[in-house]
């Protein structure tokens, strides 16, 4: 039953599994294994080493709840850096803001923008607009070189393991911070609080020192480790969820996911994640 299946282990015991219609690319790249295939309920599946990263189904979760609260809750969001995010969804919910005049994409790995622009245009367009500036590097360097630069990091990262795991360290954090202008606010994906509360717990101890406001909201993604999902949003303001959104999206009626309810409800915590952060 389970041969023509791929499945996402997430633990020795559970993961998530999806019957493979077509494979239509497998690769390994400098960094990393890429496969891309299809699913009858999902459409297609883009997998970095074993790890969904994205299907078409809910990839618009991810992206709008990676974007928009950081972006709608700063004053002018006019240079914005994605590091990671080679598959393009980020910075196509980013480019839906005429505020932003600059979009720098940082990603390690060139095949996985090429592989994207080959299986997902829905998700690529965007990398075309005359903002964006598309660098194929180490986000960790980067961020050296480009020191008070941004108004909005996004940190759209793989999980801490392997090379990435430089990305939830502090002496990141402090190159984020760095490369903020004043009022800057920094958002980060931080994994499922169901399997990973210590990665979210430790990501949160790790920010705090360097911003005057940090708090984690949750969306729903369905093909992620548990469904739920965690993004960590730090800023130099103070609190933003107090200020609220500033503007109210003219493109409102394009979004699947995020809302001016969303919004505010996304920062409602779960007991069970509340007691496991207070530790
Ligand atoms: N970045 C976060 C993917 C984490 C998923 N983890 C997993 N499946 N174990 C996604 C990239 C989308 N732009």
């Amino acid at each position: 039953m389970t041969d023509n299946w791929f499945i996402e282990k997430y633990t020795p015991y559970s993961g998530l599994g999806f019957s493979v219609r077509e494979r239509l690319h497998d690769q390994q790249s400098p960094f990393q294994r890429i496969e891309v295939f299809e699913n009858a309920d999902y459409g297609r599946v883009l997998t970095l080493d074993g790890c969904v990263m994205l299907t078409d189904r809910d990839e618009f979760v991810y992206h709008e709840m990676i974007t928009h609260p950081a972006i709608l809750t700063h004053p002018a969001p006019e240079n914005v850096l994605i590091v990671g995010g080679g598959d393009g969804g980020t910075v196509r919910e980013v480019c839906r803001h005429p505020e932003v005049k600059r979009v720098d994409l940082v990603e390690i790995d060139e095949a996985v923008i090429e592989v994207s622009r080959r299986f997902f245009p829905g998700l690529t367009t965007r990398l075309e607009d005359p903002r964006v500036t598309i660098r194929c590097m180490d986000g960790f360097e980067y961020m050296d070189a480009h020191q008070g630069a941004y108004d909005v990091i996004i940190v759209d990262s793989i999980d801490p393991v392997g090379e990435a795991a430089k990305l939830f360290t502090s002496s990141f954090y402090s190159k984020v911070h760095a490369g903020l202008r004043e009022n800057g606010t920094a958002v980060f994906q931080t994994e499922s609080p169901f399997f990973s509360s210590d990665v979210l717990a430790r990501v949160l101890r790790l920010l705090r020192p360097h911003f005057s406001f940090v708090q984690p909201y949750l969306a729903f993604i369905p093909t992620y480790p548990s469904g739920m999902w965690s993004f960590t949003i730090a800023s130099l303001r103070g609190n933003i969820m107090e200020q609220g959104l500033l503007r109210q999206p003219g493109f409102q009626g394009e979004m699947k996911y995020f809302t001016p309810e969303m919004f505010n409800s996304a920062f409602s915590l779960p007991n069970f994640i509340k007691t496991a952060l207070a530790d």
